[in-house]
């Protein structure tokens, strides 16, 4: 196969990465063997800081591991893509706010905050809200949750549904007017943002460059942040289940001869 031309994106939580915690030394390794075949991007939900503090977990600092992971891959695409780096640079940038004003997103934000005050789960921490520069990511437990917390919030949500109920929600009082769309990136939040800035967003800064572009991602499934861009003509799209399970079709795909 001629990889010149080929670039390997990942989804980062649940694909390269435990959901929010670091990358191991193993995968970190092997990431770094499939540079030297292909051009490799990273294309996460979480904002330019979560994804660096992941996939840099060495860095002394907040901006050291942001610099150290523009530099690292070939791409960086947070948010979706709606911050986009290439060879380091930033080369893209989207803004929410831009998109749909303020008294829109007030109002938006405004009605999260009461339906989040009105519903009752085992536990609700802090930062219920996450404005970001292009989405706002809605939280029923709050980020400032522990990792135990967390975890038992993700099993009570796959029982209980209370991220797809809100979504449900936020489809009916918003309807077409606000031009927003809704997926479950991970395991606790919301992702909301205009119409089509999911992450096939990315694929404007690479399919010229590109003949074959393949697509790591957990969260696949309609509704997933991941879908978008796995369902894509323009992606060979691969569903995996953890982050060994990308080892694994990694090693066949591109280390067995
Ligand atoms: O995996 C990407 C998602 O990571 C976080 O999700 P959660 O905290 O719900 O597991 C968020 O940063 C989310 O925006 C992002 O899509």
């Amino acid at each position: 196969m001629d990889l010149s031309k080929t670039i390997v994106l990942f989804d980062v939580d649940g694909t390269l990465t435990k959901s929010r915690l670091s990358v191991t030394e193993e995968m970190d390794s092997l990431l770094g063997e499939l540079k030297k075949k292909v051009k490799v991007g990273l294309v996460g939900g979480s904002d330019l800081g979560k994804i660096a503090e992941q996939m840099s977990p060495k860095a002394l600092d907040a901006e050291q591991a942001i610099y150290e992971v523009v530099n690292k891959y070939d791409y960086v695409f947070s948010e979706n893509g709606l911050i986009a780096y290439e060879a380091g640079k930033l080369v893209g940038k989207k803004s929410m706010l831009g998109v749909i004003g303020e008294e829109k997103c007030q109002r938006f934000i405004n009605f999260c905050l009461r339906y989040l005050g009105g519903i009752e789960i085992p536990v609700k921490r802090g930062n219920f809200i996450e404005f970001r520069t292009g989405m706002i990511n809605v939280c029923p437990i709050g980020r400032t949750c522990s990792q135990e917390e967390r975890l038992q919030f993700a099993a009570y949500d796959e029982q209980h549904k209370v991220r797809e109920t809100m979504v449900s929600a936020l489809k009916a009082e918003f309807g077409s007017e606000f031009g927003l769309q809704y997926s479950l990136g991970g395991q606790i939040s919301i992702d909301c943002f205009p119409v089509g800035w999911d992450k096939t967003f990315c694929l404007q800064y690479v399919e010229a460059k590109f003949d074959r572009i393949y697509f790591f991602g957990d969260r696949t499934f309609p509704g997933g942040n991941d879908y978008e861009l796995f369902a894509d003509p323009r992606t060979i799209g691969h569903s995996v289940t953890s982050p060994e399970h990308t080892q694994q079709l990694l090693q066949e795909l591109f280390f067995s001869s």
